[in-house]
């Protein structure tokens, strides 16, 4: 058995974590100094080191002090909690790193999309900190009760174990991997269903230590997003505002005062499995309201599109190369590597030779197959984009709105939109649908307000992008009945829209079938009505909504006649913008 005094050797470790965690936090101080737009993502990030530091600075100051028998289990827990604690802090800091400068000292405009827009790794990393640290603090809170008994007590609930395997997957998976795509891969989400659907854990975030560091960072960040509010005329467009990401017990109001303004804009939450359509129908609104923010950054957006077709192209040169017999055949296709330009970041533009590539890829059967036999979303508007090739890698490269609204540009954290369509103002929270994204949807959470929950009829044959085993449209029930009743949104409007009913109809008509996944369907298979009549009814009599919709999200008139409805208003047809006429 590991005896208490084994974990004394520990105390050393934890002061070297802390140094790194504080060096970290400086790093972030001197970043947010250059770049004023990120504020209050890097006041996210540092709020979250802050908080694992305070919580390794009380287990330094319990190691230190009084310490008694302790737990067989908690004993091992805290060791290797800590080990966790020193990889994540050395891949922070080495992930800080990375976020590249210019010749002048500033942060480079690449660095600063990557963190904002696509930071993958760092909310893999963000989530793992505070995993950490409510590990810690349980672990705390153990080791500062008076017997074995509670101790084991503490230690051995099951929500307590789960989370302790939680971090060890998390250790293992920065262990093993050591670039950024497999830390995304690594993500851990075979918990029980609830747990993976709502990681509220209020226990968890209950201690005075985290708590305290938790919302002296989150006032400063309200009172210097307030400041910069005022400072700022004119609404703020997609993405301009990225809240705190903290997990915060369901159970405070003082959220709801804080974020919130009792009166106000109209506030919708666009809820809703992994591509379900959320960004697309905030595009869409934005489009009508005449804020495009995308015609702000079209750099941006072409780098979106060209890493989207970079890992659509990386994920079929795999299938290739799984079925290819003839390798000189193929030399050229398969000397490309798209990872490698995306894990350099190289996405401003693509090689010349790209869409003569791209097209040489499609005519293999196996990749034709495989995109055909699917069971993800991943190659849903393949054709839009292989259509438009051409044009999307010319050395002009202009964009079309289509090209945008086309693309799955994953949400990550919460994107807070203020828009005004006719004379209403209208508050919209956009979030990221993916297992792991899901635990900071209570940031969106408040009576009162408009929950827009979107289903993508198109994935009745589709497995979770996060977890293989689960079929798509099962867990959108799941998560529906979730909202439905969860109790702080009892006085909300809810709203059900099934979405992407273009690719539903394709995919019925194509053939595909409903019995091997829904064996309880009793129509005819290629009886759209019936399939669509089938899943309406699975929703419905779960809980019934307050209006439900059935739109094709990249069809601008669904959208506008679904806002009718739903505020009972006249929804203007967009101006023609230059995105549209001259491409941007
Ligand atoms: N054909 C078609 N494509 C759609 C429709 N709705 C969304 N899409 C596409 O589906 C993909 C995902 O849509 P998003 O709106 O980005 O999904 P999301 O719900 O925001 O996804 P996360 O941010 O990952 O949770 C994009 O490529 C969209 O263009 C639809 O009704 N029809
Ligand atoms: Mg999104």
């Amino acid at each position: 058995m590991a005896d208490p005094i084994s974990i004394l050797g520990a105390t050393a470790s934890v002061v070297s974590i802390i140094d790194i965690l504080v060096k970290s936090i400086s790093t972030i101080h001197s970043l947010r100094a250059q770049w004023k737009d990120a504020d209050l993502a890097l006041l996210s990030l540092t709020s979250q080191l802050a908080a694992l530091r305070t919580a390794l600075a009380k287990i330094k100051e319990w190691m230190e002090s009084a310490m008694g028998d302790l737990d067989y289990q908690l004993v091992m827990d805290l060791d290797g909690s800590i080990q966790c604690c020193s990889i994540l802090a050395s891949t922070i800091n080495r992930e800080l790193g990375k976020l590249v400068t210019t010749f002048t000292g500033q942060l480079a405009m690449s660095s600063k999309a990557r963190f904002v827009f696509q930071s993958t790794e760092m909310t893999q990393l963000q989530n793992m900190i505070d995993r950490q640290t409510s590990v810690l603090t349980l672990l705390l809170t153990a080791c500062n009760t008076n017997t074995l008994a509670e101790q084991h007590r503490i230690v051995s609930k099951s929500s307590a174990r789960n989370s302790v395997k939680r971090v060890q997957a998390d250790t293992a998976s920065l262990i093993v991997h050591t670039d950024s795509a497999s830390i995304f891969s690594s993500s851990t989400v075979n918990t029980s269903k609830l747990s993976v659907i709502f990681d509220f854990d209020s226990e968890l975030f209950a201690s005075k230590p985290y708590r305290g560091a938790i919302w002296k960072n989150m006032k400063l960040s309200i009172r210097s997003r307030k400041r910069r509010e005022a400072n700022t005329a004119g609404h703020s467009g997609a993405f301009s505002t990225i809240l705190p990401l903290y997990s915060i017990s369901t159970t405070d109001e003082t959220i709801d005062t804080l974020f919130l303004d009792k009166q106000g804009p109209v506030k919708i939450s666009l809820l809703g499995i992994r591509a379900s359509s959320k960004s697309t129908f905030l595009k869409q609104l934005q489009h009508i309201s005449g804020e495009q923010s995308w015609e702000k950054n079209p750099a941006e957006w072409r780098a979106i599109i060209n890493e989207h077709l970079l890992w659509v192209f990386g994920n079929l040169l795999d299938v290739l190369v799984e079925t290819s017999v003839d390798f000189w055949e193929n030399e050229r296709l398969l000397a490309f590597d798209p990872r490698g330009l995306l894990l350099r970041g190289v996405t401003e533009s693509l090689p010349p030779g790209f869409p003569g590539l791209f097209r040489k890829l499609l005519t293999h059967t196996s990749v034709q197959d495989a995109i055909q036999t699917t069971d993800t979303s991943d190659f849903e508007n393949l054709d839009y984009f292989v259509l438009h090739l051409d044009r999307l890698c010319g050395a002009t490269s202009l964009l079309l709105y289509e090209d945008i609204i086309r693309v799955h540009f994953r949400t990550s954290g919460i994107s807070e939109s203020n828009l005004k369509i006719t004379s209403q103002e209208y508050r919209i929270f956009d979030v990221g649908g993916s297992r792991p994204e899901r635990t900071k949807w209570i940031h969106v959470f408040h009576d009162g307000s408009t929950i827009l929950f979107f289903v993508p009829m198109s994935c009745y044959d589709q497995v979770l992008y996060e977890d293989r085993t689960t079929n798509e449209m099962q867990e959108s029930l799941v998560l529906y009945d979730s909202v439905w009743k969860h109790r702080l949104l009892e006085q909300s409007r809810k709203i059900l829209c099934f979405t992407k009913m273009d690719l539903f109809a394709k995919k019925i008509s194509a053939g595909a079938s409903i019995l091997q996944h829904f064996p309880d369907y009793e129509g005819a298979p290629g009886d759209i009505s019936a399939v669509q009549a089938f899943f309406t009814k699975k929703f419905v009599d779960l809980h019934t909504p307050d209006q439900m919709h059935y739109l094709d999200v990249t069809n601008m008139n669904d959208v506008r006649d679904v806002i009718s409805k739903v505020f009972n208003c006249e929804v203007p047809y967009p101006q023609a913008s230059a995105t549209e006429t001259d491409g941007i």
